[in-house]
């Protein structure tokens, strides 16, 4: 495995113009095309790149379940989904473009929902869900190898965290699933500040591009299948644009020459700490729409 220090970012104006907006190859001057680990010049890791550490662990069943996802599409996404925001009328909410993202495992509150809960797809989908663990757990083994401190701290407050919410055995609350788009330029929030994200890809038919990139520190690498990173998701981060082998840009799945790629982010959120038992958060809901008389939506 190769380490490089990082000696220098690009200037803050250079990198306000990149927020939110899917970079091209010229993002970059440095590919990880090996195993290599990455330090950013105040000496803490921004990422460890691990090619094809999946390859031999993701089941036929597992990608089946995360393929399924394509369809689930959300535009909550913020920068991430590479649009501007549009704001219609006088809202007050902000929208971006639909992208193919879903979220899996156990949420904070947030917006309407006062209470911590399951997504609305891993409710529906308990054995699905739990038939994605042993990959999860692998994606864990291998933080616990290559990011021991990291592991170590995430895995402190998930020791805090009501295990009805966590992944067995894993430092993770929570998934992301891609499918297919470039995710602009951005940082992510919500996730364990002393912890570390991790992302691993799944590919099938043909592609170029959908390179990740760290456009601060000028570096990508172009994960292939089965590649994990592990990586400072608070770092700026997004992808280059993704040409399917019919020559579209892609912004989802290709049902023509089923070009996809599948992007699976396991991460803590740090506000899970605060939650009680499943139970008592159902009826910490309850009294809330009692008190409230409204109707409770679906959680996403
Ligand atoms: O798909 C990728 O490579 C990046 C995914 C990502 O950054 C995110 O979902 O926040």
């Amino acid at each position: 495995m190769i380490s490089i220090r990082l000696r220098s970012r690009i200037s803050k104006q250079e990198l306000d113009e990149k927020i939110g907006k899917v970079i091209g190859d010229d993002a970059y001057n440095v590919l990880l095309t090996g195993p290599s680990r990455v330090f950013m010049p105040n000496g803490q890791p921004l990422c460890v790149y691990l090619p094809g550490a999946m390859r031999d662990v993701v089941t036929e069943e597992q990608y089946e379940i995360l393929h399924s996802l394509r369809g689930d599409k959300t535009h909550n996404r913020g920068p991430a989904s590479g649009s501007q925001a549009v704001r219609p009328g006088e809202q007050k909410r902000q929208y971006f473009k639909y992208v193919s993202s879903s979220i899996l495992g156990s949420f904070d509150p947030n917006g309407t929902f006062k209470f911590c809960r399951l997504t609305a797809w891993t409710g529906r989908n308990l054995p699905r869900w739990e038939a994605l663990r042993p990959a999860l757990q692998a994606v864990a083994d291998n933080m616990r190898t290559h990011v021991p401190e990291r592991y170590a701290a995430q895995m402190e407050e998930i020791e805090q965290t009501h295990p009805d919410w966590v992944v067995p055995h894993t430092p993770f609350t929570t998934i992301t699933v891609n499918n297919t788009y470039p995710t602009g330029v951005h940082t992510d929030k919500g996730d364990l500040d002393k912890g570390f994200s991790t992302i691993f890809c799944l590919r099938r038919g043909e592609y170029t591009g959908g390179r990740f990139v760290f456009p601060e520190f000028r570096v990508a690498v172009d994960l292939q299948d089965g590649d994990l990173i592990l990586m400072d998701a608070h770092q700026w981060h997004g992808n280059t644009a993704l040409v399917c082998a019919c020559g579209e840009k892609r912004t989802a799945y290709c049902e023509t020459c089923g070009a996809e790629r599948i992007s699976v982010v396991s991460y803590m959120r740090t506000a899970m700490t605060k939650c009680g038992s499943e139970a008592e958060e159902i009826s910490r809901a309850r009294e809330y729409r009692e008190r409230t008389k409204g109707v409770l939506r679906e959680p996403r």
